[in-house]
């Protein structure tokens, strides 16, 4: 295993506020930072913005504004959000900051000296929505984008463009000597038969007809096509070609860190192929991983900011809180599936999981130790009922299960097996029936039972944690758990919990009324 890490999510465009399919992504590469460094490894964490492009330019026009008072306006918007959904990015890049503007002219630079960028015209069909060339096989005999199906238009001007043909081979080899490089790997293939295979052209990177972008130093008339600016955002927010290149060497250039970006199913092909060339040409390493996820959908259709659809997460978030909106959109959706938002399902889920089951397991728990052991949690003192060794057996290759997991990015299924300790452990106070333990007095029994199940509460808490960035630390309060055991290495001993006095406690997760927060949140997205 490697020894740091490096996690990115795509920087969104500004072009209006963020909807549930920006916070997906974002919550989940969230999610795999801070699990990483809950298992105290390093893991840097970027996210950001793309704030040029022709779609920009005319949407701060329509509004009457400059386009970068527009992207200052809604790059705080963003920022907001991230608080509240308490996301642990290090660093949040805009693309017209200057630290940016400046490597990606850079960048241009290097590409044309190694003779991979060259001067020529292009005629083609354009779709503005996507900022994205298409040939006319790609468009179709409707002329439709084939990523978001709009109509495109032909544009012709003086463009330069990227030799994205020749690095071919070599793309074609990276992809087989790593395998996991592109993930699911069904992925991989859709990129190899829809764009490799029937021939790559080469990338017009380059545009004369608007002006919101990055000047090529060496022809200012010209801006640097926004896709070459956006994903140069990986290593120009670490320094890479300026004067403090530490977080560069550190994060990217560094064998020993792992990269991975994570991205929607709607850009794959161009982290997946352009990306990885401009890389080559640079003679830079490529990201280990690219984890593409699935969209979110609306009803059959996908959400998206353009067709007005969209799921607002901050009247969820207001309403129950970063945890569960979080907890919502890791355990909902199978990270590389599509899925979809419906506020039956979110209800549903927060109910069954959180308070039905995690919530009650807590507060079963802490009232039978409040009742039968005046609020002492009884030390671990080894096997002592038929039941015991299960569900310790069950605890300690539910860690190793959900690590696995969790480290090749099979997010949401590492926390369907947390739900499964988590039920065992309610089943297992009805196998064990403590209030017959207590009423026969075995106390023995009894105090094995309260201690299997404080110490299965903190090992789930514990792989929780990335998730419920909140909830945890108040039931490591209540159960009064100690900082030196707040360490997630801690957890790898059965029964290091006991001994201590319970806090006063309060529901952490609430049951949820369906028909009342169902109404709620339609209402507040303006739903039928
Ligand atoms: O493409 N469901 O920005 P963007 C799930 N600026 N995720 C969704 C989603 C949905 N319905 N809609 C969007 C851009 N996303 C470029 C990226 S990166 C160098 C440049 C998420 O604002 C998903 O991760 O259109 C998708 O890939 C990303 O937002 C696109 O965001």
């Amino acid at each position: 295993m490697k020894k740091r890490f490096y996690i990115t999510t795509p920087i969104y465009y500004p072009s209006a506020k963020l909807h549930i399919g920006h916070a997906y992504c974002t919550v989940m590469a969230d999610v795999f930072a801070r699990y990483k460094r809950n298992r105290g490894f390093e893991c840097y964490f970027l996210t950001g913005d793309d704030e040029h492009g022709m779609k920009i330019e005319k949407n701060a026009k329509t509004q009457g504004k400059d386009p970068q008072q527009f992207v200052d306006e809604i790059a705080e918007t963003f920022k907001d959000l991230w608080r509240r959904l308490n996301i642990s990015n290090d660093d949040f890049i805009r693309t017209t900051q200057e630290r940016h503007t400046k490597t990606v002219q850079q960048i241009f630079t290097k590409l044309m000296e190694n003779d991979d960028i060259y001067l020529g015209k292009y005629k083609g069909w354009y779709c503005k929505e996507c900022e994205a060339f298409w040939t006319d096989t790609q468009a179709g005999p409707d002329h439709i984008c084939p990523d978001c199906h709009r109509p495109v238009e032909i544009a012709e001007e003086e463009a330069y463009f990227f030799k994205s043909s020749k690095y071919v081979d070599q793309l074609m080899k990276f992809f087989e000597d790593n395998p996991k490089f592109l993930l699911p790997e069904s992925r991989k293939n859709e990129m190899i038969n829809t764009f490799i295979k029937p021939g790559l052209e080469d990338l017009c990177v380059s545009r004369t007809s608007f002006s919101w972008g990055i000047p090529i130093r060496e022809n200012p008339k010209h801006v640097i096509y926004v896709w070459l600016d956006a994903l140069s955002n990986y290593i120009s927010a670490l320094g890479y070609l300026s004067d403090d290149d530490s977080l560069y060497k550190k994060y990217w250039e560094d064998p020993e860190c792992e990269v991975i970006h994570i991205l929607g199913a709607d850009i794959t092909r161009f982290h997946a192929i352009y990306w990885p060339e401009f890389l080559m040409s640079m003679g830079l390493r490529l990201p280990d991983r690219e984890f593409v996820h699935g969209l979110l959908m609306m009803k059959d259709s996908k959400m998206s900011k353009s067709k007005g659809n969209v799921i607002d997460p901050i009247p969820l978030i207001d309403r129950y809180g970063a945890d569960a909106v979080r907890y919502y959109l890791v355990r909902e959706t199978n990270f590389g599936s599509d899925g979809s938002f419906s506020p039956e399902q979110f209800v549903e889920r927060i109910n069954a999981d959180l308070a039905n089951s995690f919530g009650n397991l807590l507060n079963r728990t802490m009232g039978m130790i409040n009742k039968y052991f005046a609020g002492i949690c009884p030390k671990y003192a080894g096997i002592k009922t038929d039941f015991d060794k299960d569900l310790e057996d069950l605890a300690l290759s539910t860690i190793s299960k959900y690590e696995d997991a969790e480290d090749d990015l099979r997010l949401t299924e590492g926390y369907v097996y947390v739900n499964e300790l988590v039920n065992a452990a309610n089943k297992y106070i009805d196998d064990t029936k403590p209030w017959e333990l207590a009423k026969a007095g075995e106390t023995d029994k009894l105090a094995s039972v309260m201690s299997h199940l404080v110490n299965v509460l903190y090992i789930s808490a514990h792989l929780y944690r990335p998730i419920l960035t909140e909830s945890i630390e108040k039931l490591f309060d209540q159960l009064n758990i100690s900082e030196e055991l707040r360490d997630y290495n801690k957890i790898y001993t059965f029964g290091v919990v006991g001994g201590q006095k319970l806090n006063d406690a309060s529901p952490l997760f609430p049951r949820l009324n369906p028909e009342e927060e169902i109404t709620y949140i339609k209402k507040s997205n303006g739903i039928e």
